[in-house]
């Protein structure tokens, strides 16, 4: 078979000390941390979108990416990319990968065209993942990108855009089971506003919840078994975006029953988006019981949109990684790179040293995060902040055995509650610190 990375061998563990660029420095796929493989703790992903798909075009200017192995936007070529981007998987380590309908097949004149193009790749990924036991993470359905989606999809106001994507994640549905995948993500494209003079908001929320029931029915029917998770975005490409963080999602999962069905996909830039840190975001679902999985692409903070970087910051990772373990991991989630190349990196050998780069970021994170944890301070610091809640009154307002008036009798008695100690932020910042 012909090889499309000539230059590249298997990307090796070779340690710290290695100063081959094409080696992973820390991350060490079979190596135990908190009783689990790295490869198991973080299940990372390659989005196709942005590794096969990705030309470098901005608005400024077109694609500069040298991808040797492109052809004719046809089926032919989409069968041969998708051989390309299982050999850079392989290379690579990565053990799955994501990707949207419209990104392994081009789009026909008409759905029953599209669905024809999509099932011949489908048939090429299907022998790519059973010749290497690479998996899918995660499929979707891109309803942003063709212009009937203007609008929106399922929040469009025209009930036949809402009619062809319900068909599209029908279809994407049965290919993500066809192929094993272990979630299923919705990414609200389009559905949101962009002024609310035309605007009906309620109507395009029930409209929302409405497609969700039907695709939870559909998977119920055909016995489609992976994780559902909606994937929050504040704004871009619309000025409000409906799943805007976190709490919007939850909100709304909650609010129209579908919370036993939804979790949560959280992307770092989205997080930077809406004005949140990307802790903030996995600690809220977490601790709401809805973190699913995560899309680990951050963005520059000097510019406000969604710039898809792949992460190299340390104590971000360092951050991920301490709440996720707090929260028990993210399987059957993982953590996917929906990160490109920079428009100046344009060599085929730029896709190895980004996600090389991510991957090692992201295992230093996790074994700083498991000595934070194995240390035990920042921990005891937390739990004796709330040592009031332990016993007393704390541990009967928690246990439901305090009104107003009981607590009103208490203070009374007491005349001045206990003083404050001290948050210590700079202390835990410091103590931080040594283990990065
Ligand atoms: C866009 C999103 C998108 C989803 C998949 O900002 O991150 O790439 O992850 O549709
Ligand atoms: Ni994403
Ligand atoms: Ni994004």
């Amino acid at each position: 078979m012909a090889e499309f990375f000539p230059d590249v061998k298997k990307i090796e563990y070779e340690g710290a000390e290695s100063k081959n660029p094409l080696s992973f420095k820390h991350y060490n796929a079979a190596e135990e941390v908190e009783g689990k493989t790295m490869q198991e703790h973080f299940r990372f992903g390659v989005a196709y979108w942005h590794t096969m798909r990705g030309e470098g075009a901005d608005p400024f200017g077109p694609g500069t990416a040298l991808r040797p192995w492109e052809g004719a936007d046809d089926v032919a070529n989409a069968q041969n990319r998708a051989r390309v981007f299982f050999e850079f998987l392989e290379k690579l380590g990565a053990p799955f990968y994501c990707f949207h309908d419209r990104d392994v097949a081009p789009e026909g004149e008409s759905l029953a065209e599209s669905n024809d193009n999509l099932d011949a790749v489908v048939s090429v990924l299907k022998e790519e993942q059973d010749r290497t036991g690479l998996q899918l993470l995660w499929g979707t359905a891109n309803l942003f990108s063709n212009p009937r989606y203007m609008h929106g999809a399922a929040t469009s106001c025209n009930a036949d855009a809402f009619a062809f994507a319900a068909a599209q994640v029908k279809k994407m549905i049965e290919v993500t089971k066809e192929l094993g995948g272990t979630n299923y993500v919705f990414w609200g494209g389009r559905e949101g506003y962009q002024n609310l003079w035309n605007t009906d908001m309620k109507r395009e929320m029930d409209h929302l919840a409405t497609f969700m029931h039907m695709a939870i029915d559909y998977a119920k029917q055909i016995g489609f078994t992976g994780q559902f998770l909606f994937e929050p975005k504040p704004k871009e490409p619309t000025k409000h975006q409906y799943d805007f963080d976190a709490a919007a999602c939850i909100n709304f999962i909650r609010a129209n029953g579908l919370e036993d069905h939804i979790k949560l996909n959280l992307e770092t830039n989205h997080a930077t988006l809406a004005g949140h840190t990307m802790e903030h975001e996995l600690e809220y679902a977490g601790s709401q019981g809805f973190l699913g999985s995560m899309d680990a692409n951050t963005g520059d903070l000097l510019l406000g949109w969604d710039t898809d970087q792949f992460p190299t910051d340390i104590y971000l990772t360092t951050k991920c990684m301490l709440a996720i373990l707090k929260h028990g991991g993210l399987a059957p989630g993982g953590v996917n790179f929906d990160a490109k190349v920079r428009r100046e990196s344009h060599e085929p050998i730029d896709l190895f040293h980004a996600h090389i780069g991510g991957m090692d970021a992201f295992a230093r994170g996790l074994k700083i995060a498991a000595a934070i944890r194995a240390d035990g301070r920042l921990e005891n610091f937390v739990k004796e902040r709330y040592g009031s809640w332990d016993t007393g009154i704390g541990k009967d307002i928690e246990g439901g055995q305090a009104s107003f008036e009981s607590l009103d009798a208490y203070m009374l008695d007491k005349g001045e509650g206990a003083p404050n100690a001290s948050g210590r932020q700079e202390f835990l910042e410091n103590l931080i610190n040594e283990f990065i």
